[in-house]
């Protein structure tokens, strides 16, 4: 005992360079009293909030803050199955997510953090003829924009992938797949650090437990926001809630076309290393990876009725199980260690609504679905660029609310494993 009190004390007494040195090794900074008023206060402290976050500093915008409701990345930064890909099926969104991907590719050197990034490949197994069609037609729209993507047939699955059992004998046997090799797996949770460290760094004020409660328009334009701590000023407003963009939203008197699901996953203990791609099934709708730890960690479908409330399912996990099995049998022993919901807001075409609303100064990153984990370097980088200088850039002008009421539909339908 004696030991660890001066070990204490050698912490708060120590000299000034040690208090310097323990200073820069924390991630981030102790939140603090809110100010009240801030030039621009990011609603949600997940990936995407962060994000844009850090691209703000980088961009010499101060006076930031960041308020989330838990700690941060709680929502669904901590509770995706951490791929990233950028083989999409429609033009727009294939260049969004190829620069997000470039992005990513970069993103540790950046940052000065390993997030871990596994550009291991990603397969999109196709169990029919007309998945075989629907397979070719991303391929050429991928290959068009510059992404590296081509259909593969049984033989080249298993070269790629050799412990997949592509036998005929099976409920949906494999006819090929699209191959993506710049598709891969990194670490969720670092993500979320590396951006909240940089974001610190360049001075924006990070608030963990912060909700907030109300936002104040007047004369149509954001002009504060409440929280559980009080009323702050804001210049701008960023909404970053994925799950929870509805309300938020609706606090603004903005009304998102989104249907709010639950989307579940689950993680086996480790197993030995047997899987180092990606394996997609969209007929199965599962998608599974092995992390660096040897734990499979896969994903199944959205719930199809609407909800707030993140309650797991058995029926997720016995089929979920089954159709597992059907793809690598080898895990008849494995045992499933945890399992887990998130929210996603989904919108009509399952492209994301990005940009600015009918408010003025009130920006929204939502309708992500199934697909916000892999957006967020570029959804941070363009909000920032929609807040410092109030224009959108080309990457997110397809993607606007304003779509919804112009018919401008940007139809992801069939581009995920999940449902869509
Ligand atoms: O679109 O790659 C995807 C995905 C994986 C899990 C959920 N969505």
């Amino acid at each position: 005992m004696a030991g660890r009190r001066g070990w204490k004390r050698s912490l708060t007494t120590g000299s000034p360079a040690m208090r310097d040195l323990l200073r820069k090794r924390r991630m981030w900074r102790g939140a603090g009293d809110l100010r009240d008023s801030y030039d621009v206060v990011i609603v949600g402290g997940g990936a995407h909030g962060l994000a844009t976050a850090y691209y703000l500093g980088q961009l010499g915008v101060r006076n930031v803050a960041v308020l989330e409701q838990g700690y941060i990345g709680s929502g669904a930064a901590g509770r995706n199955t951490t791929i990233l890909r950028s083989n999409y099926k429609t033009p727009e969104g294939a260049r969004f997510y190829d620069a997000s991907l470039k992005l990513y590719e970069r993103l540790s050197l950046e940052l000065g953090f390993n997030l871990l990034f596994s550009q291991c490949g990603h397969l999109t197994l196709a169990h029919s003829d007309r998945a075989m069609l629907v397979m070719a037609n991303r391929a050429e729209v991928n290959r068009i924009n510059g992404i590296d993507s081509r259909l593969v047939y049984t033989d080249e699955v298993k070269r790629l992938c050799p412990a997949l059992n592509v036998s005929p004998d099976v409920t949906y046997p494999i006819q090929g797949a699209l191959y993506h090799p710049p598709g891969g797996i990194i670490r969720h949770d670092a993500v979320v650090w590396g951006f909240a460290r940089g974001a610190d760094r360049a001075g924006v004020e990070i608030h963990p437990y912060t909700e907030v409660t109300g936002l104040e328009v007047a004369d149509g334009r954001v002009q504060g926001v409440h929280t559980n701590r009080g009323h702050v000023r804001a210049g701008q407003v960023v909404s970053a809630v994925a799950g929870w963009s509805t309300l938020v939203c609706a606090m603004a008197g903005v009304e998102l076309p989104i249907t709010t699901h639950i989307l579940q996953a689950c993680v086996t203990e480790p197993v030995k290393p047997l899987l180092d791609v990606v394996i997609v099934s969209s007929q199965m709708h599962a998608y599974l990876s092995q992390s660096d730890r040897g734990e499979f960690v896969m994903g199944a479908e959205i719930e199809p009725w609407t909800t707030y409330r993140m309650k797991g399912t058995l029926n997720f996990l016995q089929e979920l199980s089954r159709h597992t099995l059907e793809l690598f049998p080898q895990l008849q022993y494995a045992r499933v260690l945890r399992s887990w919901a998130g929210l996603c807001d989904i919108s009509p075409d399952y492209s994301p609504i990005l940009g600015v609303t009918e408010v003025e100064n009130f920006h929204v990153s939502a309708g992500w679905g199934t697909y916000g984990f892999k957006a967020a370097p570029i959804v941070g980088k363009t909000m920032a660029q929609l807040v410092a200088t109030g224009r959108t850039p080309d990457l997110i002008a397809p993607f606007t609310l304003q779509r919804f009421y112009e018919d401008r539909l940007v139809s992801e339908l069939g581009a995920a494993a999940v449902s869509h």
